[in-house]
């Protein structure tokens, strides 16, 4: 005897109640929040974050490759041009290497990519992976992280000025920018998934999808908690240089 499908109201419940895994209660999010955070813990971050916003592009243009459905492309597109910019707009990428400048951190540096510690690399390549090989409602359902983002980045809006007065308050210009786009994200992510998954199975395939997704982020804060926090980085016993891989260009 097949288990009833969740109605959409229940089935969004259960997407929401996903939230007590969110990243926001990683200890390595909480003590940045609470202002524990030192100045290497907080640059750190940010570039190893910028390997997740890289990313998410090439995530959202592996979503439309997949993706037979022009009405649904045409939504979907404006995640890249609100990372990548468009003529009249820089975007996000631009935006984020603002605050990697306002936390003391050379755009050059950041962008070179070689602070990613490799934890960080697995995680997001492992997400931009998915994305590539799912089928395209999956991929799209796996940005359902995002249900729990504003708050997060209104956290960082709340919290981060006083507690860090050397950082340049240009730099949160990303987390503002992200609060409305979020939303507007979650709006079509949530009716794309309430939508595609009918049955009882379908649906708790989502759910581990999107558990999929939370490990992602939570493993990325492990490798940077590993790194910065208890000063462990990948081969702290043999050496204190940095010898991990910088990313294998295929
Ligand atoms: O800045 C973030 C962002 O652009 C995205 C895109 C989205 C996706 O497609 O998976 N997820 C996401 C997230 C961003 N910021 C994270 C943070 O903690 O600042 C949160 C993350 C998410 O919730 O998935």
């Amino acid at each position: 005897m097949s288990v009833s499908a969740m109605t959409p109201a229940e089935f969004e419940q259960a997407l929401r109640a996903k939230g007590a895994y969110y990243h926001i209660h990683h200890p390595f999010h909480v003590a940045m929040y609470e202002g524990r955070a030192s100045r290497e813990q907080i640059q750190g971050w940010v570039a190893n974050r910028f390997y997740y916003q890289l990313n998410i592009p090439l995530k959202d243009a592996a979503i439309l490759a997949n993706c037979p459905d022009r009405e649904a492309r045409r939504e979907w597109v404006q995640r890249i041009l609100d990372h990548d910019g468009s003529p009249d707009e820089e975007g996000g990428l631009e935006a984020w290497l603002q605050l990697a400048e306002a936390v003391g951190l050379g755009r050059e540096r950041v962008l070179s990519t070689e602070m990613v510690l490799p934890g960080v690399r697995f995680a997001v390549d492992a997400y931009v992976n998915f994305a590539r090989r799912a089928n395209w409602k999956e991929a799209a359902s796996s940005s359902l992280t995002e249900l729990f983002a504003p708050q997060i980045h209104q956290s960082r809006l709340d919290s981060w000025p006083q507690h860090y007065p050397w950082i340049d308050p240009s730099g949160y210009a990303y987390f503002r920018t992200r609060l409305g786009q979020a939303r507007r994200d979650v709006e079509h992510g949530l009716r794309i998934t309430l939508e595609h998954y009918t049955t009882r199975e379908a649906q708790e395939r989502m759910l581990q999808i999107l558990q999929f997704k939370l490990d992602v982020l939570w493993s990325m804060l492990d490798a940077m908690s590993m790194a910065y926090e208890l000063e462990r980085p990948p081969y702290h016993t043999v050496t204190r240089t940095p010898v991990w891989h910088r990313g294998i260009e295929l």
